[in-house]
């Protein structure tokens, strides 16, 4: 397997509580390496564009709120099999279906406020990397 690339969120109910740190070492203890990183505070329309795909579920609304409560942390993460395997340090969707050792298991408050997203495939992995970062700003 090729070197991949994901793209990363620390969301804010993690900035919020000072949580950068300790997830950035699950990700690394993981064998990820984070090649790119920046806090911003996301505005509403990046948040209704990046999750446009869920625009019409009933916790869009929510979810967009949530996602500009506070900064957020976006990075790009590189390494074999890099969005499967951040999948799996992530943890599943709902935190008390994370498995134990998981960022979600350990610091999700909730199934909306789950402190970290990851892509789920390397087409949206690419195209939520050029909404995030230029090329020259990912240095292996
Ligand atoms: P994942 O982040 O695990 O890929 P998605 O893509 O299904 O999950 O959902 C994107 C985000 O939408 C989740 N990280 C979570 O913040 C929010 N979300 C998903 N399902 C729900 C739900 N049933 N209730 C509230 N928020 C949700």
């Amino acid at each position: 397997m090729a070197l991949e690339r994901t793209f990363s969120i620390l969301k804010p109910d993690a900035t919020r509580r000072n949580l950068t740190g300790a997830i950035n070492a699950k990700i690394e203890a993981a064998g990820l390496r984070i090649v790119a990183q920046k806090r911003v505070q996301m505005t509403r329309g990046q948040a209704e564009i990046f999750y446009g795909v869920h625009k019409d579920r009933p916790f869009y609304g929510e979810l967009v709120e949530q996602m500009i409560a506070s900064p957020v942390v976006v990075q790009v993460l590189e390494g074999e099999n890099a969005i499967l395997k951040y999948r799996e340090v992530m943890g599943a969707t709902n935190p008390e279906k994370a498995d134990a050792g998981t960022i979600r298991k350990d610091f999700a408050l909730s199934m909306g406020e789950n402190s970290v997203h990851g892509s789920d495939a390397p087409e949206t992995a690419a195209q939520e990397i050029a909404q995030w970062f230029a090329g020259n700003e990912i240095v292996g």
